[in-house]
């Protein structure tokens, strides 16, 4: 816990740099909304995030009722930025409502109600019944893994699963289409990523059954 907080100190202190927002917004707590203010939008924008996007971001979490830090991302997982598709479920709610239609590189301080948040039994360390306030900053927005559209072009042999493999290829020309190549590691840690939260069984591919879960929570 101790290293925990340390480490989010010093990410507090650069979160302060990035964005005054010492002075904490005080949440209704029966408000079922959640509140989005925008800290920092680029001028260009070249995609708005949205449902089933593979979203790169880094998050701090703080309580509504004294700004103390619960989640940083920036330290937690050896500082990488977090991956996780957007819409579904892999997030709290209020985050996953909270990060729509964001541009890469924005940043938004996002309040959530403990209803779309970790509701009345919380989650340690987040008490009952709290409002928790989110400083995001997005880094890349990418079509998510996710239409079968996009499965089909990944599913290079046609056997109606993935394999690591495949998946890594659709990445690697979806990136170099968009003029940002990345390195080895940066390709395993987002494969990793996606079979962790999608290969249910644990077998090493990703089948239609599995990758088609996004589906099933479309309005
Ligand atoms: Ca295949
Ligand atoms: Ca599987």
């Amino acid at each position: 816990m101790m290293w925990k907080l340390v480490s989010c100190t010093l990410c507090f202190f650069v979160s302060l740099q990035l964005s005054l927002w010492c002075v904490w917004a005080t949440a209704n707590e029966l408000d079922t909304e959640v509140k989005i203010e925008v800290l920092f939008k680029p001028e260009e924008c070249t995609q708005k995030s949205k449902k089933g996007d593979l979203i790169n971001l880094h998050y701090d979490g703080f309580l509504a009722k004294d700004g103390s830090q619960f989640y940083c991302s920036r330290s937690d997982k050896a500082g990488h930025p977090q991956w996780f598709v957007l819409g579904v479920g892999q997030v709290i709610k209020g985050l996953d409502i909270g990060i729509m239609e964001m541009c890469p590189g924005e940043k938004r301080k996002i309040t959530v109600p403990p209803a779309l948040a970790f509701g009345e039994k919380g989650k340690d360390p987040v008490p009952p019944n709290a409002t928790v306030v989110f400083e995001v900053e997005v880094y890349s927005v990418s079509r998510g893994p996710r239409s079968m559209e996009a499965f089909r072009q990944m599913d290079i042999d046609k056997d109606q699963s993935l394999t690591k493999a495949e998946v890594k290829e659709y990445l690697k020309l979806d990136y170099e289409k968009g003029g940002k190549p990345r390195d080895e590691p940066f390709y395993e840690k987002i494969i990793t990523d996606i079979f962790h939260k999608s290969d249910r069984d644990r077998d090493g591919l990703i089948s239609a059954r599995e990758y088609n879960i996004y589906e099933h929570d479309e309005l």
